[in-house]
């Protein structure tokens, strides 16, 4: 049986400590495991299986040997680092956006199209979690009786923004509740002039504002809805269209989904709840089916395909 050398990047933040536990209890044969961070954290000591590991500073050489990456850094440490990994001959599972919407990348949900994999060049994207969780919800639907039009609002939680943010929500509460003034250096989006307290109130904005008006966040449920559902991110087929709020909650994105069916005439309030009872992964975590377990379910995957080998498809 093959065994296979992983690495994981960014394994000291929010969504790569989870990482980590998903790989343990994985199906996944692990030979060796290396944990990959910026130089803040090298040197660090996390925990593999009981096994100390000690966390080293990513470089294009950490992935020399690597047969599988899963990575969660950011965009721009993804745009740098993973095709390093693919030209060393790693297939790399991407958390981030940095390549979600490029046409030779899958962007895959398993139980909504995993037969995408069979197609991947290296890279396959794990999509955002605010859509993971929805379309894992709608899929069946939209298998029984076809899918007209999506309209979302999503109640997200702060460990969606990093555990830096998570941090700062937690600390503005102790703040408020000690009657001081609450510091507010992140929320809705690090590095914008202006901030607000996420601590008992809610923020209609995460990420960035687009040109039409939508956020970035907005725009990825959009985008990402319709290529994993139709493998095309600007499908006419079904309309979807998301407003999302950020609210002050540790864990557990939270949406509202109204959707029209196609078939009108067979659907029924009955036959959906009877459908989604039975329906796989609905129940959801951001930062586990929406990030950790979905990107760590994609690796079992390959694995279990035989699809981690770069050159072999
Ligand atoms: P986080 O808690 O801030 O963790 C960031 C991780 O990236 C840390 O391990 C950090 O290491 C590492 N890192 C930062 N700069 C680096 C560099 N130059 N080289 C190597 N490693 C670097 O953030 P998070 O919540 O875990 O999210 C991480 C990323 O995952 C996000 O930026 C996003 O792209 C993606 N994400 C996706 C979803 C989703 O919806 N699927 C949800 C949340 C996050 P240090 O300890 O050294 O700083
Ligand atoms: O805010 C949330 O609840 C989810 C955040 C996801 C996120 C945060 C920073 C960067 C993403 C993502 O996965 O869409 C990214 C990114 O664009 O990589």
């Amino acid at each position: 049986m093959r065994e296979y050398n992983v690495a994981i990047l960014g394994a000291t933040g929010a969504v790569g400590t989870r990482l980590i536990q998903q790989l343990e209890q994985s199906t996944i044969p692990v030979k060796s495991v290396k944990f990959l961070a910026s130089s803040r954290s090298a040197g660090k000591q996390l925990a593999f299986k009981g096994n100390p590991i000690t966390v080293e500073e990513t470089t294009p050489d950490s992935f020399e040997g690597v047969d599988l990456v899963l990575a969660s850094a950011g965009g721009a440490v993804s745009k740098r680092f993973l095709p390093e990994a693919v030209k060393r001959g790693a297939v790399c599972v991407d958390n981030t956006s940095a390549f979600r919407m490029d046409p030779d990348v899958p962007l895959v949900v398993p139980e909504v199209n995993e037969s995408a994999l069979e197609r991947h060049h290296g890279i396959i994207a794990n999509p955002n979690c605010s859509t993971i969780q929805m379309v894992v919800a709608l899929e069946p639907i939209r298998q029984a009786f076809g899918l007209k039009q999506v309209i979302v609002s999503t109640y997200q939680a702060a460990s969606g923004a990093g555990q830096q943010a998570w941090n700062e929500m937690n600390a503005q509460a102790q703040q408020h509740l000690n009657g001081e003034e609450m510091t507010s250096t992140i929320y809705p989006v690090k590095g914008e002039a202006k901030h607000y307290p996420l601590a008992f109130n809610l923020l209609p904005q995460i990420d960035v504002f687009e040109d039409g008006g939508y956020t970035h966040e907005e725009w990825k449920m959009i985008h990402e809805t319709k290529k994993i559902m139709l493998d095309d991110m600007d499908a006419k087929a079904i309309k979807v269209t998301a407003t999302c709020v950020r609210v002050p909650v540790g864990i557990g994105h939270g949406e509202a989904v109204y959707f029209e069916v196609k078939d009108e005439q067979n659907a029924s309030r009955e036959k959906i709840q009877q459908l989604l009872a039975k329906a796989p992964g609905v129940v959801s975590d951001n930062l586990l089916k929406g990030a950790a377990w979905n990107t760590v379910q994609i690796a079992e995957k390959l694995v279990e395909k035989n699809l981690v080998s770069v050159t072999k498809r």
